[in-house]
């Protein structure tokens, strides 16, 4: 085994049932065999002579026993301990769990004892870091587990769970598998240029890379382009001309006190973001300062910021409120945001008729809009259904064993098309084999960086930066 042994607390901080100390590496066993008693009523008729320390842990069993200090012989807490040989285990070295009381003070005192016997802190991730280092898992694997964790609805969490049993990764490797036939081929005819002939058929060369490498190619990336706010989230902003109710309605939707509501026009001054759940869909919502002319100098800088925002945002909720619709204040906001997707929130229904018909302007009359009232919580059903609906657009949600690259995957999966499709282009021109073998190459090297099969320290450092101690 390559690596020193690392420890770490596994579960969150804070009392709990049971709390689990992690020991992963060479020394793992002998750490464990050095603090912890197993208890002798288990033993039976098989009680070994001498000390209960010295005794065989076998591999993927549960002991039940007591981790005691052996310095001081001090008992620190009853537990169950699992027992784990490399390499079938999680990180494919030797693997300790200690199953205690949860609470920091015994958890901690665990984990100093397993310190002292001379394992190391364990870095954010460095468990799954190893999973990847030794070959079990690859990098969208890897970074399958985080999202497994920061997962907030079901279809998030079933994207993860399909990109862990490797859904993308093995789509990556048969892309490989033939552009690595295609290398061989162009590699043969740079090598033998009077057989050009035999070694390679050019026609299915082209066809391969046409179909199993860049439509496959195109296809991942449209995957992520149309579905990716599945994983990321949908980012959504509320805006509109001050006091129509904005904070109100984020309020409604994130079923708490969050934001500030006044009847004093400019309440809201900066960025407010929530993450909610909307019809399973993960929504990153937004309220923001009200859109007007002003000098006030904070309002303006909220004003620059909900642009900003607006500009990247995947939808908007453009609110302008029913006992005052219309204004030219609205209309110069609706100047502004009339080529994005949107919804035209009517607000404050409560303010006028039941029959209230609003006279929709030229031009919005085509945008989807719906009635409410953010004080009273009317339309708020309708709301969330018209915001699922432009989400999904006529799109299918079945993701199961579907692959929904992330933003480094998406990156990555373009530099590999352009590549390839200059190849393409090569092959059909009858350029050198010289060239085509470097696109080819260069596709295949831009694909190793999805899977870390060509690892690059800093994207590796990256992804797993993001993981926290003890996964
Ligand atoms: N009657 C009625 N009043 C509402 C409704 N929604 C909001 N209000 C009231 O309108 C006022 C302004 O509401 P806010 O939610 O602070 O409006 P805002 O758009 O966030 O305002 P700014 O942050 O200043 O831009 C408050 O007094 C709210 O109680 C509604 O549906 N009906
Ligand atoms: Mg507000």
């Amino acid at each position: 085994m390559k690596y020193d042994t690392i420890a770490a607390i596994a579960t969150p901080t804070g009392s709990g049932g049971i709390g689990i100390v992690k020991i992963s590496g060479k020394d793992a066993f002998s750490i464990a065999k050095a603090i912890f008693q197993r208890s002798l009523a288990s033993w039976g008729d098989g009680r070994p002579e001498g000390d209960a320390l010295s005794f065989p842990l076998k591999s993927h069993r549960l002991y039940h026993g007591h981790i005691v200090n052996p310095k001081t012989g001090k008992v620190l807490d009853e537990v169950l301990l699992s027992a784990m040989k490399a390499p079938r285990t999680y990180t494919r070295e030797d693997v300790i769990e200690i199953n205690s009381h949860s609470g920091y003070i015994v958890m901690a005192s665990i984990l100093d004892l397993v310190l002292q016997k001379g394992a190391r802190l364990a870095d954010p991730g460095e468990f799954t870091k190893r999973a990847y280092l030794s070959g079990r898992i690859d990098l969208t694997q890897a970074e399958a587990v985080i999202d497994i964790i920061n997962s907030r609805t079901e279809k998030s969490l079933e994207i993860a769970t399909s990109q862990i049993k490797g859904g993308l990764k093995n789509r990556i490797e048969s892309m490989r598998h033939s552009l690595i036939d295609i290398l061989t081929q162009v590699e043969a005819a740079i090598d033998f240029p009077e057989d050009v002939g035999d070694v390679i058929d050019v026609e299915s060369v082209d066809q391969i890379l046409d179909k199993a490498v860049i439509d496959a190619l195109s296809e991942l990336v449209a995957q992520y382009e149309n579905m990716h706010f599945l994983r990321d989230g949908l980012k959504m902003i509320v805006v509109g001309r001050p006091n129509v109710g904005k904070s109100s309605l984020m309020n409604r939707l994130i079923q708490d006190d969050r934001v500030i509501v006044t009847p004093i026009p400019g309440t809201t001054r900066d960025l407010i973001e929530e993450t909610l759940n909307i019809r399973g869909i993960p929504v990153i919502v937004a309220d923001s300062a009200g859109l007007h002319d002003t000098e006030d100098p904070v309002e303006v800088i909220g004003i620059e910021k909900t642009h900003k925002y607006m500009h990247g945002s995947d939808l908007i909720l453009f609110m302008i409120d029913a006992s005052d619709p219309f204004t030219r204040e609205d209309q110069k906001i609706y100047q502004t945001i009339d080529d994005k997707r949107l919804i035209l929130v009517i607000n404050k229904i409560d303010l006028v008729e039941d029959d209230f018909q609003p006279e929709i302007p030229e031009g919005w009359d085509k945008r989807p809009s719906v009635k409410i009232s953010a004080l009273y919580g009317n339309g708020l059903s309708s709301l969330k259904d018209l915001i699922a609906k432009l989400a999904i657009g006529d799109r299918h949600l079945e993701v199961q064993n579907t692959i929904i690259p992330n933003l480094r995957h998406k990156v990555a999966l373009e530099k590999s098309l352009g590549f390839a499709v200059s190849a393409r282009e090569e092959i059909r021109k009858g350029t050198s084999f010289e060239l085509i073998a470097i696109d080819i190459k260069e596709t295949l090297d831009s694909l190793g960086e999805i899977i870390g099969a060509v690892a690059k320290e800093d994207i590796i450092d990256q992804i797993f930066n993001r993981f926290c101690i003890g996964k």
